[in-house]
């Protein structure tokens, strides 16, 4: 290894990081989220342990000096320093044997060495970003007291855009956002660069995000004029050491807008013209930016199709500006007609299969992981498995829209996996949706997963001591999608709260019961689009007024033989979009899985399940099981007392409560609905609803956080 000059110098930066950089902010108040290197005093890392990071060696192709690595060794000044209470020299060396090919482009090697008699920890990887995921890799063994033997690891992402999608408005306000108002403060931008920015970035490359949209798909044109680029640019200046590449939602109508043109039609060379000359004067300003995320004909957004073009053509229309920079469309798929006849579930598929192979190379349709809308359980979107042509990206939703916003813990890595793991069956047994959205299937090397975010400017970020979780699985699940909810539940978990085991087996155990028993006491057994109308916050299943998919009476087709959408060949045949394997095993009530029974199924009260209970039962003691999880949670998280500082506990308990009493509310409401044609009692063991139905049907909330103009 070849030794350069500047060692001492690096400690010199170490120490001078230590004293600038203690975090924007110390205490525990939720800020810091996982990052909170607090000293750490737990076994296995006693101290003799802590002398295996005497030194931190950065082995890299060129051996120079960037802000990413200057970011690298500033955390780790940081993390370090304050974990061991050590300052930790680093080195950095040109040495390109220590770096394995699994590590790839992105990824990292972590391992042990001895250096001068003395054990030292060696980051190897071929891009400065690498060496920055391998810093943050190592502070978090480190930071769950992992003994130094576990730390040796290669990893590197299966994924190559990792990225958030803000649904910010530039008025401050976030669609679908429980966590105060935007973190993007426009009106100081470009001058004023809040430090948030920075740490917004250290969390998202912590876990391996490299990309972030930062406005709503229901895109304001405004952000495409130059006063406004000014200020996109200034952010992408504080996110590109952490390798975060800047997105933009862009409105299929800018040309219009702000462009002056009488038309956006993509066949018109006046609109071609515009959208290159647009992306070439991004590029000036920020030459890395990502690209445009769209949402076009879609719940009113204008788009291709007002001129009688198609998706692809809209797509491509941008994807040709964007080419020549390196720049990629995400076109999103989620599009459904108003007034349209045909089940709403059907509609993308029946628009976008069509289209396979039509899209540019660098075009990205991304799709939502269930057919309808981030629903508490969906099956997967059968897209994943009609597109071999076209590179298909996965969005999930990490701001819990339709399950409780940030009152209600629901961790969300299990439904993500579900997705995942789910198998298209096409063409053969084993084409998961993971392999079909990581490029491995089809040999795609473009590969897109989004997450919609959940944050906003509150102290803590994320609106709830636990919701933080789904930002760090995100990142981590994109990162490496094979990793189980339960170790990611646990990493985030000891990092946030520490690693005292009866409190790690509470919080854990509450993370991973938690989005089932959301799934339980609201929409049980295959049951979507049940909640209250527009805010979309507490139940509200006799919702039968407006639009008709907007409705809860559309999808969930109670009468007096039954319950569920038939979406069989006898009903919508939604089902006949899947594999033949699927609808053979879904088509058949016996073979169906129970989860999704009413999603396909319209089931007769009285029909016996797997478990030998009548539907109705089965039901009712779903519902019931929800409530009782929840309820358990005040007595686990009374036991955490100790272990978290007083106000967040506070908060924590004070929502958990709430959550109990929301718990309650679906489980009454829905089962009194519902009661109302199954004219069945309420089985044994099932609470009995505190209030008539017409209580419930009365409630309604006003000013419910993340409404657009709802009242
Ligand atoms: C729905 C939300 C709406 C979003 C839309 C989307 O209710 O606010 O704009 O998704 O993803 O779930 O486009």
């Amino acid at each position: 290894m070849r030794r350069p000059e500047w060692p001492a110098l690096g400690r010199a930066l170490a120490r001078a990081a230590l004293c600038l950089l203690p975090l924007a902010a110390s205490g525990e108040d939720g800020y810091r989220l996982w990052l909170r290197y607090n000293r750490i005093t737990d076994a296995p890392l006693r101290a003799a342990d802590a002398a295996a990071v005497s030194e931190v060696v950065f082995a890299t192709h060129g051996g120079k000096d960037s802000p990413t690595l200057a970011a690298a060794r500033a955390e780790l000044a940081t993390g370090l320093g304050g974990m061991l209470g050590a300052s930790v020299p680093v080195a950095l060396e040109a040495d390109r044997a220590a770096i394995p090919s699994a590590a790839g482009k992105e990824g990292y090697a972590l391992s042990r060495a001895v250096r001068h008699g003395r054990p030292a920890v060696v980051i190897a990887a071929r891009s400065d970003l690498g060496v920055l995921y391998g810093a943050f890799a190592l502070l978090r063994e480190v930071q769950m007291a992992r003994p130094p033997a576990a730390w040796d690891a290669v990893s590197a992402p299966r994924i190559r855009r990792r990225i958030l999608d803000h649904l910010d408005n530039l008025d401050g306000t976030v669609e679908r956002g429980y966590a105060g108002s935007s973190l993007w403060k426009w009106f100081f931008l470009p001058y004023y660069l809040s430090p948030r920015y920075r740490d917004y970035a250290r969390a998202d490359a912590s876990v391996g995000i490299n990309g972030v949209v930062l406005n709503n798909v229901t895109a304001d044109p405004l952000i495409l004029t130059a006063p406004y680029l000014r200020k996109v640019a200034a952010l992408a200046d504080v996110f590109r050491p952490y390798g975060i590449r800047v997105y933009l939602s862009v409105r299929f109508s800018a040309p219009i807008e702000v462009g002056g043109l009488k038309t956006a039609d993509p066949f018109d060379r006046t609109v071609a013209a515009w959208w290159r000359g647009k992306v070439d004067e991004i590029y000036r300003l920020i030459p890395d930016f990502g690209g445009f995320l769209v949402k076009a004909n879609s719940e009113g957004q204008p788009g291709p199709q007002d001129y009688g073009r198609t998706h692809a053509d809209g797509a491509n229309l941008l994807a040709d500006a964007l080419a020549p920079h390196g720049g990629i469309v995400m076109w999103r798929a989620f599009v459904y007609a108003q007034g349209s006849p045909e089940d709403r579930v059907k509609q993308a598929y029946d628009q976008f299969k069509p289209l396979d192979g039509k899209f540019q190379s660098n075009v990205v349709l991304q799709i939502k992981n269930g057919p309808l809308d981030f629903q508490p359980r969906e099956p997967f979107h059968p897209l994943f498995g009609a597109m071999p042509r076209t590179h298909l990206g996965l969005e999930v939703q990490i701001t819990q829209e339709y399950l409780g916003g940030s009152v209600q813990l629901a961790f969300l890595a299990p439904m993500w996996k579900e997705t995942l793991e789910s198998d298209t069956f096409r063409p053969g047994p084993g084409s998961t949706v993971a392999r079909v959205v990581d490029g491995s299937l089809d040999h795609h090397r473009l590969s897109v997963m989004a997450g919609v975010a959940n944050i906003g400017s509150d102290r803590d970020w994320c609106g709830h001591p636990l919701a933080a979780a789904n930002w760090y699985a995100f990142g981590r699940l994109a990162w490496d999608h094979e990793l189980s909810s339960g170790e990611i539940a646990e990493e985030w978990t000891r990092q946030t709260f520490g690693n005292d085991p009866p409190g790690v087996r509470t919080s854990d155990a509450m993370l991973r019961a938690s989005r089932a028993a959301v799934v339980d006491y609201s929409m049980p057994r295959g049951l979507h689009h049940i909640m209250a109308y527009d805010y979309h916050y507490g139940p509200g299943p006799w919702v039968h007024l407006g639009r008709a998919d907007w409705t809860a009476v559309y999808y969930h087709r109670a009468d007096a033989v039954g319950l569920g959408f038939d979406r069989t060949r006898t009903g919508s045949n939604a089902l006949g979009q899947y594999a033949p394997e699927l609808v053979r095993r879904w088509g058949n009530l016996a073979t169906c899985p129970d989860k999704l029974l009413l999603w396909f199924h319209h089931v007769p009260w009285g029909y016996r399940l797997r478990s030998g209970r009548t539907l109705w039962d089965e039901l009712c003691l779903h519902y019931q099981a929800g409530v009782d999880v929840v309820r358990g949670w005040q007595g686990a998280w009374a036991s955490l007392a100790g272990s978290i500082a007083p106000d967040r506990f506070a908060h924590g308990q004070a929502l958990l409560r709430r959550q109990e009493h929301d718990a309650r509310q679906w489980r009454d409401a829905c089962l009194l609905y519902f009661q109302t044609f199954s004219h069945r009692p309420l089985p044994a063991g099932v609470g009995r609803p505190a209030h008539s139905l017409a209580y419930y049907e009365a409630i309604h909330l006003h000013y419910v956080p993340g409404t657009p103009d709802g009242k």
